[in-house]
């Protein structure tokens, strides 16, 4: 009989970019985890997720590839769901919010909405880019935090202090598109007013009650998630905008809305119910069975998302009626990487495709090392020393070591049979006993979304068998008393067979590789904490086992430490200064450029850097003066061929009047190079 109903769903990454070990382990991975347990115990469970395709962090990241938004979600949509799937994380679905059932599914929510007048429709003065004709919100707006004064604070959130912003509140605001300070326009906009909500929410939070019905354990969720929804209500909700003016996004489903999009963070959330409907349609199912009733939905999210998912999906979720509210939403912290933040534009990142690409058979390997590093209740690090730490002496010398020893025995003593169990001795009974336990430990554990603690008792009955190996030392009975052999090998094959059932939700194919030694197949959760999973004649594989971990030597780590400084000084050769404002065809067109040839150079007294050059530029011959002493003496220039701006307004410098500007090239090392024609240019030739 299933149990519970859940709905399990794990943040939807923007398709804008690919997943890196720090998404892995703090919300894939764990939700994965999580899934397959319950699956496990027989659970009606279904689990979610999919593409984020919407959003300024969609369009922006188009803007900076050149290529349309349609061209960004389209790659990483597919990236990423491959390296998910190659990965082993067992998504029910991975939809994308690009499809049609999820416009529809949106745009019918806001309609319920607003319907029911949960919206408060307003003009409001909003910054706009007169240059690219469009309102500026989110992340088309920087400026400074008025909270922590950190200079690049986006329109939406301060990512340094985590305030919650609008545009409005930033001090000295830009346009990210023309770099501009914007005027404010007027535009009206569909508002959540939050502040309305603050009643219901701080004891629905508190006490875990909504209407007086108890709906969730409130001590069962992380301190800082109840933490941060806590500050977030005491320091005043205040009313969100949950449109946009956009093109690309889910459209306003109201006449007279031309050019307005649902806000990303309203459609996103929606997308898991979306996602299910999808799933159930292709899988017969109802959907609705898993949003209403007493199901019991889970949000595995990243720290930064926490708002979103405890505070404003809630408010939509009760406003919109007949659906549930989260029971848990397990926020992971941040995972850094060999001592810095996982940074995508600094390429300072281990990505999932690569890992997957490179080293094919040592996925459980690193599944195991992120889950016991996971970052549950504060941030976390990963490094490639620990990584082959983890896998070298915990993985292959507990795990590793102990089935091997257990199925290598038997093949030994016994050609492979399940030997006899005999009278039980004291340390039998205890062994067996304490394996009785573990089901419990590490479910209790599980369902407290403490997974670090789960995997690691796992590790503990390993452990536990290598003790009794070591304590029994069945290799120095064989020759006087074999009775005792068989006994304690029955119960070392027991404790391996469990294994396979206490590790199958952390380590899925190595789980699969140990029952195929014990030619057992899959075992279920019912029969974990047995001792006569296997029954006596019961024949295990009888070939050389092999290996089942694999142990990661220095090179391994060098190689990795090598790749990633190799990424990280590719990227600082990388042009170091940022691309500069942009400026328009007719400020381009105003500049005169032409190629001139230097006639006769000198040094400027008392400079170190100055020249003073003589240049035909074809309409006539000028002087100007250059700060290129210090790479180049007189001699060297005098012939060469550059690029000059002529129309630069005269300068004195040095008590020498110059007319003009020798353009440059300037590489990492700061050395210089003028920039000259091909050969057949001569002095005048226009440059633009
Ligand atoms: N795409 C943010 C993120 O990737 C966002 C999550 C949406 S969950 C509905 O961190
Ligand atoms: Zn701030």
């Amino acid at each position: 009989m299933k149990n519970k109903k859940y709905t399990v769903t794990a943040a939807l990454p923007y398709a804008n970019g690919p997943l890196h070990l720090g998404h892995v382990a703090g919300v894939y991975l764990p939700a994965d985890i999580f899934v397959r347990f319950l699956r496990m115990k027989n659970e009606d469970v279904v689990f979610i997720c999919g593409s984020d395709e919407h959003g300024a962090a969609i369009t922006l990241r188009a803007k900076k590839e050149g290529i349309t938004p349609q061209e960004i979600v389209d790659k990483y949509h597919g990236i990423n769901k491959k390296a998910f799937s190659d990965f082993g994380i067992s998504f029910d679905i991975y939809s994308r919010t690009s499809n049609a059932i999820h416009h529809e599914t949106a745009q019918d929510f806001f309609t319920v909405l607003n319907n029911k007048g949960s919206f408060i429709e307003k003009t409001t003065e909003q910054y706009y880019d007169e240059e690219f004709g469009q309102f500026l919100a989110d992340r088309y707006i920087t400026g400074t935090c008025p909270n922590c004064q950190n200079e690049n604070a986006y329109g939406d959130q301060c990512e340094k202090c985590g305030a919650d912003l609008s545009p409005t509140d930033l001090i000295n605001p830009i346009s990210t598109l023309s770099g501009k300070t914007p005027p404010l326009k007027e535009t009206s906009h569909w508002f959540l007013p939050m502040d309305q909500h603050e009643d219901w929410l701080k004891i629905w939070i508190k006490e875990g009650k909504l209407d007086g019905v108890q709906q969730h354990d409130p001590k069962a969720w992380r301190n800082q998630v109840n933490g941060q929804c806590m500050s977030w209500i005491d320091g005043g909700l205040h009313p969100r905008a949950m449109t946009r003016d956009l093109d690309w996004g889910v459209k306003v489903p109201l006449p007279n809305s031309e050019g307005k999009v649902l806000y990303v963070w309203l459609d996103a959330p929606i997308g898991y119910i979306s996602a299910t409907k999808e799933w159930a349609i292709e899988n017969n199912k109802n959907w609705e069975e898993y949003w209403t009733g007493d199901t019991k939905l889970v949000h595995f999210i990243g720290k930064d998302n926490i708002v979103f998912h405890a505070i404003i999906f809630p408010i939509l979720l009760k406003e919109h009626g007949n659906l549930i509210l989260p029971d848990n939403v397990p926020a992971y912290e941040f995972l850094n990487l060999e001592g810095d933040k996982f940074s995508t534009s600094r390429n300072w990142a281990v990505w999932l495709h690569e890992f997957i690409e490179d080293h094919p058979n040592q996925l459980d390997e690193l599944k195991f090392v992120l889950t016991s590093i996971a970052p549950e209740s504060k941030d976390a690090e990963f490094t490639w020393k620990e990584f082959q730490a983890r896998v070298n002496n915990e993985l292959a010398d507990i795990l590793g070591n102990f089935v091997n020893r257990a199925v290598v025995l038997t093949q030994k003593y016994f050609e492979g049979i399940v030997p006899k169990l005999n009278e039980l001795t004291e340390v039998d009974q205890d062994v067996l006993a304490q394996l009785a336990g573990y089901p419990e430990k590490i479910e209790g554990l599980i369902r407290k979304y403490k997974l670090r603690e789960a995997q690691s008792e796992a590790m503990n009955l390993a452990r536990l068998g290598n003790k009794y190996l070591a304590e029994t030392e069945p290799w120095k009975l064989a020759k006087t008393d074999m009775a005792r052999v068989e006994t304690i090998l029955n119960i070392a094959l027991q404790i391996t067979a469990n294994l396979t059932i206490a590790f199958a939700p952390f380590l899925p194919k190595k789980a699969q590789q140990i029952a195929d030694l014990l030619n057992c197949g899959e075992l279920g959760w019912d029969v974990f904490g047995s001792g006569s999973i296997l029954p006596i004649g019961h024949q295990i594989n009888t070939e050389k086992p092999e290996i089942l971990i694999a142990k990661v030597d220095d090179t391994f780590v060098e190689k990795q430490i090598a790749k990633l400084e190799a990424s990280k000084v590719a990227n600082t050769i990388a042009p170091k200064t940022p691309q500069k404002e942009l400026v328009s065809f007719d400020d381009f067109t105003k500049m005169d450029i032409r190629i001139g040839e230097i006639l006769a150079a000198e040094s400027v007294p008392k400079s170190d850097k100055l020249l003073k050059l003589l240049v035909d530029v074809g309409v006539d011959k000028r002087t100007i003066v250059s700060g290129i002493a210090e790479h180049f003496k007189p001699a060297d220039v005098i012939g060469k061929k550059v690029c000059v701006l002529l129309n630069l307004a005269p300068r004195a410098i040095r008590g020498v009047t110059s007319e003009g500007m020798i353009l440059m090239a300037e590489n990492e090392e700061g050395k210089l190079s003028f920039v000259s024609p091909q050969d057949g240019f001569g002095a005048g030739s226009e440059v633009r």
